[in-house]
């Protein structure tokens, strides 16, 4: 037996699991039973769900070692990971043990569950791709390790004040220090920036930095659902090379002596909320550069034998770049292989090129990332060199391929020369790949043909799709136990690995007692969410009442607005006397601080439900509820409580969508557009069991082509009209007459999203999910056909589609 092979204690014995934890208490926290705090008592509870990960999290590292496995390398500033305690319980099948242990210790794992913090290592839909991602990777027994950044500070805690406004709090996650991680500060790495670079006339360079940051590695055991692996998330923090600068120390200039060390640890200090418009900002460069710059060298020295010939290294990696803020990835590659060990250019740039994989997650212009020339030479100037040379043979090829077209020469450049010189990130990584996705069909045709045709005449195999998933642990399993013990009664537990499963239930659509159970076990769900929402906010709701659910981060494109225009119009409705379907509209929404109309709109949104809810005429019949900061947690409590689904994007706008899916997956009906992976969905569903309205991307397209005059809507819709006015007379907020007139103007004069152009469409589309509202048992038939067709969307199959169209890396077995 050797050291990695030796047993832990069988913790799924609740006598054992108890000991474990009390000895966890008094060796781990150095407290006894009596005097833990709560806080105490869920740390030794985590690192005794810890305990029964570790031999298999070593066992699985050995095996792959051993097989000289070909490993994805998933690459991503950012990772919105979610509460870890019961992913853990659940991968390793401890749930009921570890209620049982803590039973007969007079505690409740529901209780304790709840001290856990979420890190919120991610602004949104990118940030928790990559960690369902890293779970359907665990479970598939794919070597795969991610790296990413260990920020001190997660994503806002946001806050409302008096007045309904965002106001941001800092997300101090590690103020009680983690459980889940593992520092190993004896595997630090150095990074360097700035500097001068030397030629003596060869391809190889030396490059001598004028400034080192330390990064140091913290572990994360990412567990697999049952299948004995665990793979490693490794997240970087930085560090100043030196403690502190002992020369101006001593002459007493104690403030210049901490400045060089706070500078270097301000790079993984906190992450940027933006998420859709870069500021183009030297720290965050830097944070790229830093965990790039250290994972490389990671894998290199640490993950591949000392003795590996770097000329076959795709042949053992795959690099996965989560959009293009890991890019710099590619520059730094071929410095290593070209400066550091010596490979020519040519046979450089080919291995390169087969190792990386580019995933685009944007169509907006204005979210696509460019770094300035002159930013790029101060911090990295032996990268900036190795852009120009890659640009430049890159330009040769062009002009080869097109002769005579200066024109398309100037237009694919990596190089952009206005307004300021400037690296066009999305397009090094085209070129310096060798697959570049889209996130869903509609996505990935919009790719190649609105955001990167020329590329993808120039290399149409290069161009591919993985349409996004979502984990079915997470978002179905833990979240909504009740509905998944109902299909596990009938269909078995194989759905939890292979959600296509879902299918077989289709056929109790029809039976009047399964869709029955549904739609009790929809209602369990509305009723706890009442019970959290309570408990969290002081939110009082109506659960016999249609949950109208929209959550995603706030943005134009996203068009809460358009959710808010359809609210005033309900209330207006009762104010003329009309009796409508009782709805409770749900939003929650984070808006990037510095993103001035996003932040309005929240403003907005919430004047709004404050006027609803001080109407008596609208009690029991519409309610609109803006619960703050939502987050995993949240998430996971309101999405199986969602009757319906808002998914109004502009069409051509939202790349994919996630939460869509997790709606779908959970019996919640979509209204939506034509955007993203909606399509799928509709297409999977079925036409008939989803509310479709507003344009297609080609009429979007077209009537902006055409020229589109926002006001003609206003003056011919007296609907939109009337809900518009009430909005900019103060009628929603509290008779303050312009409080909120310029969000109405901006909608009048240049509506970029076409709210107004869509709104009769959506009308429309809502009165109908009211009229089969009405018949229940349609309703339920619907979303039983919704729940057993949206297995498709689970990440197991995105990570399936990665595996067959880009990585092929087999998967590894791992035995006990
Ligand atoms: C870039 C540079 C500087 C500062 C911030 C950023 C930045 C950070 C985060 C830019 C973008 C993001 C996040 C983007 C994102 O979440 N996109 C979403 O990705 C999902 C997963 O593919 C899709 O489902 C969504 O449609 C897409 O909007």
């Amino acid at each position: 037996m050797t050291r990695s092979q030796r047993p832990g204690p069988n913790l799924q014995d609740p006598e054992k699991f108890a000991r474990e934890f009390t000895e966890e208490l008094r060796f781990g926290q150095g407290v006894d039973f009596v005097r833990a705090s709560d806080t105490d008592l869920y740390m030794a509870l985590a690192r005794t769900v810890r305990q029964a990960m570790i031999s298999r999290w070593i066992q699985t590292l050995d095996t792959q070692m051993a097989r000289n496995a070909k490993v994805v390398v998933y690459l991503s500033a950012e990772y919105l990971l979610g509460r870890q305690l019961d992913n853990a319980l659940l991968a390793t099948n401890l749930q009921a043990t570890a209620r049982h242990a803590l039973a007969s210790l007079d505690l409740e794992l529901d209780t304790l569950r709840e001290f856990e913090v979420e890190p919120g290592l991610g602004n949104g839909g990118l940030g928790r791709l990559a960690a369902c991602f890293l779970d359907s990777l665990a479970t598939m027994a794919i070597p795969a390790v991610g790296y990413g950044i260990r920020y001190e500070y997660g994503i806002f805690q946001q806050q409302f004040n008096e007045e309904g406004r965002q106001v941001e709090v800092p997300d101090s996650w590690l103020r009680r220090g983690s459980p889940w991680e593992f520092p190993h500060p004896e595997m630090s790495v150095n990074v360097g920036f700035g500097g001068t670079v030397k030629h003596n006339g060869t391809e190889r360079a030396v490059w001598t930095p004028d400034t080192n940051v330390v990064a140091v590695p913290y572990n994360y055991m990412v567990p697999g659902y049952r299948s004995d692996a665990v793979n490693t998330l490794r997240l970087w923090q930085a560090q100043a090379a030196e403690n502190l600068d002992l020369n101006e120390f001593n002459s007493g200039d104690f403030q210049g002596a901490v400045r060089t060390q706070t500078e270097a640890e301000s790079i993984s200090k906190i992450l940027y909320p933006e998420d859709s418009t870069p500021q183009g900002k030297r720290l965050r460069l830097q944070q790229q550069y830093f965990f790039v710059a250290a994972s490389i060298h990671d894998f290199i020295h640490n993950v591949l034998p000392g003795d590996f010939d770097l000329r076959r290294l795709h042949e053992r990696v795959v690099f996965q770049l989560n959009d293009t803020h890991p890019v710099i990835a590619i520059p730094e590659l071929m410095r290593v292989l070209v400066d550091a060990n010596g490979l020519g250019w040519d046979e450089a740039w080919e291995v390169t090129r087969k190792c990386f994989a580019y995933t685009c997650h944007t169509l907006l212009p204005e979210a696509l990332e460019v770094w300035p020339v002159d930013l790029l030479e101060e911090l990295l100037p032996r990268h900036m060199e190795i852009i120009y040379k890659i640009n430049s043979r890159f330009l040769e090829d062009i002009a080869d391929a097109f002769p005579g077209n200066d024109w398309r020469v100037r237009r694919m450049s990596i190089i952009e020369e206005h307004p300021v010189r400037a690296v066009r990130m999305a397009y090094l990584a085209t070129v310096g790949s060798s697959k570049v996705n889209g996130v869903a069909e509609l996505h990935s045709k919009l790719l190649r043909e609105r955001v990167l045709p020329d590329f993808a005449e120039l290399y149409p195999d290069r161009f591919t799709n993985v349409t996004n998933g979502v984990t079915p642990r997470r978002f179905l399993k833990l979240s909504n136990p009740e509905l998944s013990a109902l299909i596990t009664y009938k269909i078995g537990n194989d759905w939890v690995t292979n959600l296509e499963e879902l299918r077989e239930l289709d056929q109790y659509a029809d039976d009047p007692k399964f869709v029955a159970t549904v739609g009790r076990i929809k209602h369990e769900n509305k009723v706890r969410l009442a019970e959290v929402l309570k408990k969290r906010d002081g939110i009082v709701l109506n659960v016999d009442s249609m949950f109208d659910v929209m959550v995603k981060r706030l943005h134009e494109y996203k068009r809460q607005l358009l959710k808010l225009l359809h609210v005033v119009v309900l209330h207006q409705r009762i104010m003329d006397g009309e009796s409508i379907t009782p709805r409770t509209v749900i939003f929650g929404a984070k808006a990037a601080p510095g993103y001035v109309m996003a932040k309005e709109i929240i403003g907005l949104i919430n004047s709004v439900a404050a006027t609803i809810d001080a109407d008596p005429r609208a009690r029991g019949q519409l309610q609109v509820v803006f619960p703050p900061n939502y987050n995993v947690t949240l998430a996971e409590s309101l999405i199986p409580a969602a009757d319906l689904s808002e998914q109004i994007s502009l069409a051509g706008k939202e790349a994919s969508g996630t939460g869509n899916m997790k709606f779908a997956l959970n019996g919640a009906l979509t209204v939506g557009t034509l955007d993203g992976a909606n399509v799928e969905i509709r297409e999977l569903v079925g036409p008939e069991n989803f509310f479709l309205f507003g344009m297609t991307e080609e009429e979007a397209t077209g009537l902006r082509d055409a020229g589109y005059s926002p006001i003609w809507y206003y003056d011919n819709d007296p609907v939109l009209h009337r809900a518009l006015e009430a909005i900019s007379h103060g009628d929603y907020s509290g008779g303050q007459r312009f409080a909120y007139g310029h969000v109405v103007d901006s909608l009048l004069t240049d509506d970029p999203y076409m709210v107004l152009a869509d709104f009769a469409s959506y009308i429309e589309a809502q009165n109908e999910v009211e009229k089969v509202w009405a018949d229940q048992g349609l309703w339920q038939k619907m979303v039983v056909h919704n729940i057993a067709r949206s297995g498709f969307f689970s990440s197991d199959r995105s990570i399936q589609d990665y595996l067959d169209r880009i990585w092929h890396a087999p998967s590894v077995p791992v035995h006990k």
